[in-house]
């Protein structure tokens, strides 16, 4: 009765955090998958040691998300099916003003966050509609909801993820095709260490004296999204610590 077992998830950003726990979680179901991200050394040993778990199928494809190109021969070089896909990978660069902020940073953001994001809803919602069936599974934010200072582009993305999400679902209306989105508040992974480029002391700052989420928490949302039956699209989750109230609203035990 388990509806995920024999089933094909594309992730991406799999190398770590939420798209991490997500691949182990699916495979621990019985789903194959297709995992991808930048740092194929990761992708390897992920593949080797959730086979050494799991009697599942793992295809692994290195490539950064921001390129067009590589995404189209990812998908098209997938000869299977594709019955999930998840839009995880992304991040945040900076935390600066708006009158401060580098735009090395706000191009990351945008190009991976959006970009990337629809790139592969473009390449493999086309090859789902063809079978009339398929998930698409958006990883937004809380700050898609809510803007906070600092975040004018984090934010903006997120945003955008949100609207991305609903505008999708309406092509894709009258398919069988199912579009979600998840929107966690505070997850402790590589998150921060990535926003703050390497500085651990500010990323640990964003999770101390808080009980965060751990990736694997909003790993069990997007499992429980993906296995209701298939007349049931969740839209959207609102995922907050119990630490945490809004974007900028967290209490701190000290
Ligand atoms: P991590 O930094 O732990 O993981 C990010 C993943 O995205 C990595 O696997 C990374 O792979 C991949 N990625 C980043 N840039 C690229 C790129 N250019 N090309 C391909 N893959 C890329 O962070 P999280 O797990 O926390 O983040 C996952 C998602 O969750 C993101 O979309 C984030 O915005 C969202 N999110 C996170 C929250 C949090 O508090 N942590 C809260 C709400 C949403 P690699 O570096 O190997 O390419
Ligand atoms: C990540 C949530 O509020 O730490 O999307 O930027 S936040």
């Amino acid at each position: 009765n388990n509806r995920l077992s024999g089933k094909w998830i594309l992730i991406t950003g799999a190398t770590s955090g939420i798209g991490k726990a997500t691949a182990y979680q699916f495979a621990g179901e019985g789903a194959n998958l297709y995992l991808t991200g930048r740092r194929e050394d990761r992708l390897i040993s992920i593949r080797d040691d959730i086979q050494s778990k799991f009697s599942v199928e793992i295809e692994i494809y290195s490539f950064d998300i921001r390129d067009r190109e590589a995404c189209k021969s990812c998908v098209e070089s997938i000869e299977g099916p594709i019955d999930i896909l998840v839009n995880n990978a992304g991040l945040a660069s900076g935390k600066d003003p708006v009158d401060q902020a580098d735009f090395e940073d706000w191009d990351k953001m945008i190009d991976t966050n959006v970009k990337g994001l629809l790139s592969m809803t473009r390449f493999v919602s086309e090859r789902m509609k063809k079978s009339n069936e398929g998930h698409i599974i958006n990883v937004g934010s809380i700050a898609g909801h809510e803007a906070y200072a600092g975040g004018s582009v984090y934010c903006g993305t997120k945003h955008a993820v949100k609207a991305i999400t609903q505008a999708t679902k309406m092509d894709l209306h009258g398919t069988g095709i199912r579009v979600s989105a998840v929107s966690p508040g505070l997850v402790e992974t590589e998150f921060s260490e990535v926003r703050f480029h390497g500085d651990k002391e500010a990323a640990d700052s964003v999770y101390s004296d808080i009980n965060p989420l751990t990736a694997d928490d909003i790993a069990e949302i997007i499992i429980f999204m993906a296995s209701r039956p298939p007349h049931v699209n969740i839209m959207d989750t609102i995922v907050l610590p119990t630490d945490q109230s809004s974007s900028t609203m967290v209490h701190r035990s000290s």
